[in-house]
């Protein structure tokens, strides 16, 4: 049986990443979606609100209602080998990821042997990422064709609380 994991901070999960994630699923037997903290982003939703809004986003598609999403409490590798992971995949959108994303795959395999698979965005979705669909909420802007449903509301919330 084929395990991989797909890490992300997903704050907020968007259709791009739903994307990749059911596009992991018609590869591997099992997909566990790991919720991390991205030190180098400043968070909007709480990490336990991501992993409701991953697992509402998960459970409501057909093609991804068998995969669960879990914190991930330390390295991406030790969450790989815990739940019996071979495999981490991500998406790529363009030169800004594989630059990003090449040397987090290269560290991953020196450290543990977990393989990365990359899957190229959906050129219909390449424009979609969590730092924008925040930038156009805080504007006023639709974003609810842009993340999975209950998103949009969450993000607005936080938002709001933000601002008092
Ligand atoms: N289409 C396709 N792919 C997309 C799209 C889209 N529209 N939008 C985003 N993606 C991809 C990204 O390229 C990325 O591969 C993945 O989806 C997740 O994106 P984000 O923005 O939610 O998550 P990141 O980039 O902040 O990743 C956070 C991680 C902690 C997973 C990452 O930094 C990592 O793997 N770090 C390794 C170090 C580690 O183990 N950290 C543990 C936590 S401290």
């Amino acid at each position: 049986m084929t395990v991989a994991v797909c890490p992300g901070s997903f704050d907020p999960f968007t259709l791009g990443h739903l994307d990749v994630v059911r596009r992991a699923r018609t590869l591997f037997d099992v997909v566990v979606v790991g919720v991390a903290r991205n030190p180098g982003k400043s968070g909007l939703l709480s990490l336990d609100e991501r992993v409701r809004l991953v697992r509402e986003a998960l459970a409501a598609d057909p093609a991804t209602a068998d995969v669960r999403a879990e914190v991930v409490p330390g390295l991406v590798v030790d969450f790989c080998r815990d739940v019996g992971a071979t495999a981490i995949v991500k998406g790529l959108r363009g030169g800004g990821d594989l630059d990003a994303e090449a040397p987090m795959a290269l560290m991953n395999r020196h450290l543990t042997g977990v393989e990365t698979v990359f899957v190229t965005a959906d050129p219909a979705l390449g424009h979609v990422a969590s730092s924008l669909v925040k930038d156009v909420a805080r504007h006023g802007g639709p974003i609810e064709d842009l993340v999975p449903g209950g998103v949009a509301e969450a993000v607005r919330a936080a938002l709001a609380a933000q601002t008092g």
